[in-house]
């Protein structure tokens, strides 16, 4: 089912709410370009961009506030700095300096995980062995569409529902899975599918941080209250092929690229803020310094 009473208690963001969701999605965006640059000159081995999917992530990471556990997959950069990752600490693993690069345990932040679907019984395993111990079960979960079709991620949802785990499954859906477009890998959604499993559900579109927000808010409240897993579907866009080294004009059309590009979450919303009066161009201004600043410690780091 999905969220009934979603409007009775789903929240309007306040201001400083909103400027964080922007703030966090600049963030996000800069250094995803600062990090496609590098790979282009050979600084990292390998980069699967999250542009066009940031405020799937910002919205969703900030509704599910800082006391939860995050199992990401490997896309999930957004979240990874909001969280508290540095972004030098974000790049090293694709420099292939480590396998990990931040503090798991410290941040609460999981290692990416690039056996698709793996993390999913992670999460839910960690969620069930925390209340075991008394302590803080609340858990979150990123997964693609893709990697839906594993077999892991249905025993996931499955003991997720059976054990009531506090678990909550962040679907982004981008529409490929590399190449394979998602009409082609399943014939249901994915919320659909995990009403199957008795695990309550929602679908919602992902260019709005505030959507996602609001919609991952009362999610979130209700796997604390209810400590019951709950599954939330993102429609995404992926402005670039799967990873660094995945040509998606040859499979994907122009006319396709382009409109998913043009429906660019960060500077729709960046507009928006503007337009309302919430930031103003010395605070756009004082995040594009911020940027700037870690761009260039990038770039002496790595380059
Ligand atoms: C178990 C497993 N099978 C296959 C792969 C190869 N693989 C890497 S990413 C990917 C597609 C994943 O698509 P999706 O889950 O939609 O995530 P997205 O990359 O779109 O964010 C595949 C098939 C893998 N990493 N792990
Ligand atoms: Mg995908």
């Amino acid at each position: 089912m999905a969220l009934k009473s979603e409007s009775e208690y789903a929240p309007e963001p306040d201001d400083d709410t909103r400027r964080s969701l922007l703030r966090h999605m600049l963030v996000a965006r800069g250094i995803d370009e600062e990090a496609r640059r590098l790979q282009k000159q050979g600084a990292l081995d390998l980069w699967p961009s999250c542009q066009g999917q940031e405020a799937a992530q910002v919205g969703s990471a900030l509704a599910a506030g800082q006391a939860s556990t995050v199992f990401p997959s490997y896309r999930e950069h957004a979240v990874a700095l909001l969280r508290g990752v540095l972004p030098d600490e974000l790049l090293a693993q694709w420099a292939g300096r480590t396998f990990c690069g931040w503090d798991p345990r410290g941040l609460r932040f999981f290692p990416y995980t690039l056996v698709l679907a793996a993390q999913t019984l992670h999460a839910v395993g960690y969620s069930i062995g925390q209340r075991m111990q008394g302590l803080e079960d609340f858990v979150v979960v990123y997964i693609g569409d893709g990697a839906t079709s594993e077999g892991d991620m249905s025993e996931a949802m499955n003991l997720a529902a059976v054990e009531s785990a506090a678990v909550l499954f962040v679907c982004q859906n981008n529409g490929w899975a590399i190449s394979k477009p998602s009409e082609e890998q399943m014939l249901t959604s994915v919320a659909e599918r995990a009403r199957g499993f008795g695990i309550e559900s929602v679908r919602i579109p992902g260019q709005d941080p505030e959507t996602v927000y609001s919609a991952c808010s009362p999610a979130t409240a209700r796997v604390r209250e209810q400590r019951a897993p709950y599954l939330v579907e993102i429609q995404v866009g992926r402005f670039h092929g799967h990873t660094s080294s995945d040509a998606q004009e040859v499979y994907r059309s122009a006319d396709d690229i382009a409109r998913t590009r043009a429906a660019d979450p960060v500077t729709a919303y960046a507009a928006r803020l503007s337009g309302l009066g919430v930031v103003d161009t010395r605070w756009l201004d004082a995040v594009e310094a911020e940027v700037r600043e870690w761009r260039e410690r990038l770039i002496k780091e790595y380059a």
